[in-house]
């Protein structure tokens, strides 16, 4: 991890980000969108959290094609005081960091390709608004964005990236909730995601662990399949108090004399069927 930020494309702000130029889409690109929209919506009652679900009716994210970043942020500022910025594509940690703890979240403006629908090399506008901006008009959620945020910023000076890393892959990329009608979807990655949705739920193969901050930033995980492991919360406030109050510098300490532990592991000390999330054990 470098700690010289890299310069910003030609045309973009010095800080990333790029007018959406939501006039410029093509009617085909409306219509992937749209395509996403009716396959993931369809999926997901029933599986998604009941927030995502909310958020995406109160921001009025629907079936109308790519929505307007100015118009998406002003309904999103009112709930929880966040916007959407576009970017050019992955930005480097400390300016993804930095968005994230001004309450601004960083979208991708490109549209994957019609004969595409289920591959992605990057972020693109859809995984980030539908998958990831309808939580942030949780309160809840969206305060634990911007805490992941100014922790991000504290994790360059500790150089502890890979495993704040973790949390957000593990959470706001695939976390599942335990709702009082079962487990259900809040993480971007399996929302946006028309196979890992139905997988992440309803497959026997991976592990479905109870969240824990160390338990997590101790597992690593696989960016070319499916999770072999899940981390259920009970809740959002439980990320947000564990993310809050700690800078976690104590924890990387301890973290320092830990092993990483497998995508795929179930702890020795903490054995199955005490560490995973069963319908009937749950501790
Ligand atoms: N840039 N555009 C974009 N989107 C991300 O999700 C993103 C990023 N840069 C860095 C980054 N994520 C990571 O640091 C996080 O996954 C922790
Ligand atoms: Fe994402």
């Amino acid at each position: 991890m470098s700690t010289a930020i890299a310069n910003p494309p030609p045309g973009a702000a010095r800080d990333w980000t790029i007018p959406q130029r939501w006039a410029g889409y093509s009617q085909s690109e409306h219509r992937v969108w749209d395509q996403l929209f009716a396959r993931q919506i369809q999926l997901l009652k029933g599986r998604a959290s009941a927030s995502f679900l909310r958020g995406l009716d109160s921001l009025r994210i629907s079936r109308g094609g790519i929505p307007d970043f100015e118009e998406l942020s002003d309904r999103l500022h009112k709930l929880t005081g966040w916007r959407v910025v576009a970017v050019p594509g992955l930005v480097p940690d400390e300016v993804f960091f930095d968005h994230l703890a001004n309450r601004r979240f960083v979208a991708g403006r490109f549209i994957r390709k019609p004969d595409q629908l289920d591959y992605l090399l990057e972020p693109d506008v859809f995984h980030d608004v539908f998958g990831h901006v309808p939580l942030l008009s949780d309160p809840v959620f969206a305060d634990y964005m911007q805490a992941y945020g100014l922790g991000g910023l504290r994790a360059i000076t500790f150089q502890s990236l890979e495993k704040l890393a973790r949390l957000y892959w593990y959470t706001v990329e695939f976390g599942l909730i335990r709702e009082q009608d079962g487990l259900r979807l809040y993480g971007a990655g399996i929302l946006s995601s028309f196979s890992e949705s139905v997988f992440a739920l309803d497959s026997d193969s991976p592990n479905r662990i109870r969240f824990d901050l160390e338990r997590v930033m101790r597992t690593q995980y696989r960016i070319d399949d499916y999770q072999q492991s899940y981390f259920v919360v009970d809740g959002f406030d439980e990320l947000l108090q564990q993310t809050a109050e700690a800078d976690f510098a104590p924890v990387y300490d301890r973290l320092e004399s830990l092993s990483d532990i497998a995508p795929d592991a179930i702890m020795a000390s903490c054995p199955a069927p005490f560490e995973l999330v069963l319908p009937e054990v749950w501790f």
